[in-house]
């Protein structure tokens, strides 16, 4: 991005600067230019020479986070994998990676985009291959039961091709993929917590998709150049059977996600309220808005039929426009205005509270529950009085976890810290008191910081114990590995007054958001049912080549150290489909079966059934190999394809 040359308006004025008189400038002057505000702050801000902030954790006190040989750690953090596609899992406190999980990217680690059944999960082209083979995660999150997680799914967008990504927590494979029909830059997503009308339904159905580009409707080239003619729809999918349920036509566009504790209301902040194609027309308005989605009323406007639908799609659009949704007794949607391009929406894990940060206001907004839906009562007369405080807290701020003391803790993407705020203290502040000690902590992090979140903060059990800053930029924190550097995830103690940067992690590009949950929560099978699989070949005595034209297919079996084919031969031309069972019963003995030239490489798991399907295009004798460690035979597991001319 270039940088911007005159921007004064996206100035905090001399007195919040003022306010800030510990901001981290300093950390603007390389990593900061990449947003391009550095160069419009340059003349005007006195840089501090060092922050007084608390400081690290005495070496002495790092034991205490330690996780000794051979002991478990006490929570797992999910964390999307940024631009790589594909989700993360490390341990916390440690920090140890323990696995990645492909969603929409290749990976020829476990196989993904080249065994079948991933390919069905992906969806395929004509000419058999991945439909998509990019992906960029932002956002994971489990599903609820009862206001926290139960462990059932985690969800994960992928921003590039609008998609949303299910993984089932028992086996931590991804299971399903929706693609969003009319969208462009699905970006933050949320499932509801319980179900809105119904009490008996008190665990996640649905997940909201929010799109962060607007498009023309339908994108089929009639329209162009024209933006004010983009429009932006913001999705429900059900979380059982991952079909889009509904969409809702809005003014402005989608930013993050975030949902209430009683189903009643997901909501969506949007930065460009402007409808600007470019960001100079993106940041034009001091106030843009979060809005709050009615979903028991966009579900019976749907189910009485008031919708209409977009191009092919058959998906019911309602429509949540503004002018459509003057009268808050019957609006679908409430626009509340916040000032400025405001990124991040939070829910307090009391569940009355939303925090909206600014992004190019100084601010964080205090959106009260409860006034939410007294305007769509009808009992609040102007959308922005739900906004119950407007603390200024530093520069740059995103994201907010919040503890279980009614503290929040908000990024400061330009400051390169995390403040840390009293809710109801900003609330006291906002209606008139001054002693009310609204920012109770800043701490440095290195450096600027993305997402922020805090252990089981997204749910009713919040714990006040951890937080985690995913920093975007990590300059000279670790050993240089060239001009890619790693990537940072900071750990802050927060169980006390004072935060504590107590570790810093190392994490591969680009850790993007991330949730830390509670390690009894996660309850995963050890080796597969054999019965899972349609297509298992229970007993070695199965195997075989089966031929039905050209089409010919090859049954194996693993069961360390060998394959049950020893060899088996097929023809040039042939459309073969290996379909492999790995027998062995053993927890962790993989085995994995690459053909060479034939660009296969996918791994079986203990009682998992696997399979792919490739044309025998090159004539020749090509030995499959094991290429997951598994015996001391390991290098011995081979079979042999022939492939006759
Ligand atoms: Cu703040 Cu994609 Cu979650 Cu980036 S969004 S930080
Ligand atoms: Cu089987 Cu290595
Ligand atoms: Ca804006």
């Amino acid at each position: 991005m270039k940088d911007i040359d005159k921007t004064p308006d996206t100035l905090p004025d001399e007195g919040r600067r003022k306010f800030l008189n510990t901001a981290a400038f300093a950390g603007l002057a390389g990593a900061g230019a990449s947003i391009g505000l550095s160069a419009c702050n340059s003349d005007k801000a006195a840089p501090a020479a060092t922050a007084t902030v608390a400081a690290p954790a005495e070496a002495s006190e790092f034991g205490k986070y330690e996780v000794p040989p051979g002991e478990l750690d006490e929570y797992y953090v999910f964390s999307s994998g940024g631009h790589s596609g594909e989700v993360r899992i490390y341990g916390l406190p440690s920090g140890r990676e323990l696995k990645r999980i492909p969603v929409f990217n290749m990976d020829c680690m476990v196989g993904w985009g080249i065994t079948n059944e991933s390919k069905a999960v992906i969806g395929t082209r004509p000419d058999g291959q991945p439909k998509y083979h990019t992906g960029d995660t932002h956002h994971v999150h489990l599903s609820y039961t009862d206001g926290t997680y139960d462990g059932r799914y985690l969800f994960v967008n992928d921003k590039i091709h609008g998609r949303l990504g299910r993984i089932r927590m028992d086996t931590m494979e991804c299971d399903k993929i929706t693609e969003i029909p009319n969208i462009q830059g699905f970006h933050g997503t949320f499932p509801d917590k319980r179900d809105p009308v119904d009490a008996a339904i008190n665990h996640t159905t649905r997940v909201f998709c929010g799109a962060e580009f607007s498009i023309p409707l339908p994108n089929d080239g009639s329209v162009l150049e024209d933006a004010s003619q983009y429009k932006s729809l913001f999705t429900c999918i059900n979380a059982d059977t991952m079909e889009v349920a509904w969409q809702a036509l809005i003014d402005g566009n989608c930013d993050l996600v975030a949902t209430s504790y009683d189903g009643k209301l997901a909501a969506t902040n949007q930065y460009n309220t402007e409808m600007g194609a470019l960001y100079e027309e993106m940041m034009a308005s001091e106030m843009d808005a979060c809005l709050f989605f009615n979903v028991a009323r966009i579900e019976a406007a749907v189910k009485a039929g008031k919708f209409t639908t977009v191009g092919n799609s058959s998906v019911p659009v309602v429509d949540a426009t503004k002018a459509a949704n003057q009268d808050p007794k019957s609006a679908l949607v409430c626009y509340v205005p916040i000032p400025k391009n405001p990124h991040g929406v939070n829910i307090s894990p009391d569940g009355k509270y939303y925090a909206c940060s600014g992004k190019l206001s100084p601010t964080a907004s205090v959106i009260e529950h409860e006034k939410v839906l007294a305007w769509f009562d009808g009992a609040l007369d102007d959308a922005r009085k739900a906004v119950v405080a407007e603390p200024e807290i530093g520069l740059g701020p995103l994201h907010t976890g919040f503890d279980n003391k009614g503290n929040a803790y908000t990024t400061l993407f330009l400051d390169s810290q995390i403040v840390k705020w009293n809710v109801e203290a900003a609330i006291k502040s906002f209606n008139g008191d001054q002693n009310a000690q609204v920012v109770l902590d800043r701490i440095d992090v290195h450096y600027q910081p993305g997402h922020g979140f805090t252990s089981m903060g997204e749910t009713r059990e919040s714990d006040g114990r951890y937080f985690i800053s995913d920093n975007k930029f990590s300059k000279d924190r670790f050993l240089p590995v060239g001009p890619l550097h790693a990537e940072t995830a900071q750990l802050i103690d927060i169980s006390g007054d004072k935060m504590k940067l107590v570790a810093d992690h190392s994490v591969y590009s680009e850790p993007h958001d991330s949730i830390i949950v509670r390690r009894d929560i996660v309850k995963t099978r050890q080796i597969y049912s054999i019965d899972d699989f349609p297509l298992a070949i229970k007993d070695p005595k199965e195997s075989g080549v089966f031929r039905d034209g050209n089409k010919v297919t090859v049954k194996i079996t693993s069961q360390a150290p060998a394959f049950s084919l020893r060899d088996f031969k097929v023809k040039v031309g042939d459309e073969v489909t290996i379909i492999l069972t790995n027998l062995d019963k053993v927890e962790d003995l993989t085995h994995a079966m690459a053909i060479p030239k034939y660009d296969i490489n996918f791994v079986v798991n203990p009682q998992q059934t696997q399979s792919v399907t490739f044309k025998a295009d090159k004539p020749g004798v090509f030995w499959c190999y094991c290429t997951n460690f598994c015996h001391a035979l390991h290098l011995e597991m081979r079979s042999r394809m022939y492939v006759e001319a």
